[in-house]
């Protein structure tokens, strides 16, 4: 018992107590002569594994996860900051777990994890991986039309009630509709009146020029036989047009910018359509839509010809030698000032043909040409 003791005692030096009752032998206590059992009173706590006794001391074999002379203390695991990335760490007895921020996984919270792997946005967005320990470890970029956190969310286009005159808002995915019967724009903000579009802005009506979807655009063509006078005047006379009804300048700008396209599209050259809009620009808007002055009767007699190209040159001729026509004895009663030429169609074979009342049957899928037995054919 004493070998027993003492080899206890001497693994145990530094231990206080063992120290103690190794250096101190005037404090030993003995009961006739034997070693008193300390481990007789249960010294040793928290379910440890054994008591052993020794010569006036004992020595607690404590349970795991406790420390102490009397296995008092419970071990703490976390003192040694086990858990990384800035994760919590939990003490039990004889263990420790971490609980990690949420792009961290592992024993110790040591691994980061690819927060983007899970396809957490929605809705087509772009998932990109955030840095550090940020409570959502990565940020959805939306394509338009969508919001929220995961790009759950479809924006509600609507909800700025923009369709004016009581329209129905269709909320769509990045768009919306109008349905308002009886008004046109996006918003339903127009009324459509033939060629013309109103609307309210800035407490005052607006009123703009208005292609129907049906419109073909399909002015006289340029390189056409027609006198060039003619041709000409057209594109001018659709600009004044446009002025006329466009009460504001840049919705001026912009349908004149259309109205040319159209003329360059029937091939007429840059030139005539600049020139047609540089005089359509000297001309302000309220003169555009004075009523025309000038209604004093003309002299000029007017001088109606078949119209036929070859004609032109007599015309150019008739211009040329107005001041000998003006002064000429036989002529100076009609040629007092240069006429007015005015041209006709003269009467031609089809104005006399009658069509057939019974169509000719066209064979379908026959190559060949055939009559299309309609009044106006599309050729
Ligand atoms: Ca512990
Ligand atoms: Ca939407």
């Amino acid at each position: 018992m004493q070998v027993f003791g003492r080899m206890y005692a001497a693994s145990l030096m530094g231990h206080p107590w063992a120290h103690h009752s190794t250096c101190n032998n005037s404090t030993i206590l003995t009961v006739g002569g034997h070693d008193i059992d300390e481990c007789a009173s249960n010294p040793c706590l928290n379910n440890a594994v054994q008591c052993l006794d020794g010569p006036n001391f004992f020595f607690c074999v404590c349970a795991p996860g406790y420390t102490g002379i009397r296995c008092e203390t419970e071990i703490d695991e976390c003192a040694s900051r086990p858990c990384q990335n800035g994760a919590t760490c939990n003490d039990f007895v004889n263990m420790y777990n971490c609980t990690c921020p949420p792009n961290f996984e592992g024993v110790n919270c040591e691994n980061e994890i690819d927060p983007c792997l899970s396809e957490p946005c929605l809705n087509n967005a772009t998932c990109s991986e955030l840095g550090g320990d940020t409570s959502i470890p990565f940020q959805c970029l939306c394509v338009d039309g969508f919001a929220g956190e995961l790009c759950e969310e479809d924006i509600d286009e609507c909800a700025s009630m923009p369709c004016q005159n009581n329209a129905t808002c269709n909320n769509l995915l990045n768009m919306y509709t109008c349905d308002c019967p009886g008004f046109e724009g996006v918003n339903c903000e127009t009324v459509v009146f033939l060629d013309t579009e109103l609307s309210i802005s800035d407490r005052k009506i607006k009123s703009n020029l208005h292609f129907k979807p049906t419109d073909s655009h399909n002015y006289l063509m340029y390189p056409s036989n027609h006198p060039r006078s003619c041709t000409n005047s057209i594109p001018f006379s659709q600009l004044l047009r446009a002025s006329r009804i466009c009460s504001d300048d840049q919705d001026f700008a912009k349908v004149s910018k259309q109205i040319i396209s159209f003329f360059e599209q029937r091939q007429y050259p840059q030139r005539v359509l600049s020139n047609a809009l540089k005089r359509i620009q000297g001309i302000d808007r309220a003169s555009a839509l004075a009523p025309k002055t000038d209604h004093t009767p003309t002299r000029r007699i007017p001088l109606v010809l078949s119209f036929h190209p070859s004609v032109t040159p007599i015309v150019r001729a008739i211009y040329r030698n107005v001041e000998t026509l003006r002064h000429d004895p036989s002529t100076r009663d009609h040629f007092f000032e240069p006429p007015i030429t005015a041209f006709r169609i003269e009467k031609n074979i089809s104005k006399h043909l009658v069509r057939a009342s019974q169509p000719q049957a066209v064979v379908p899928n026959t190559p060949g040409t055939f009559p299309c037995n309609r009044g106006r054919c599309n050729t």
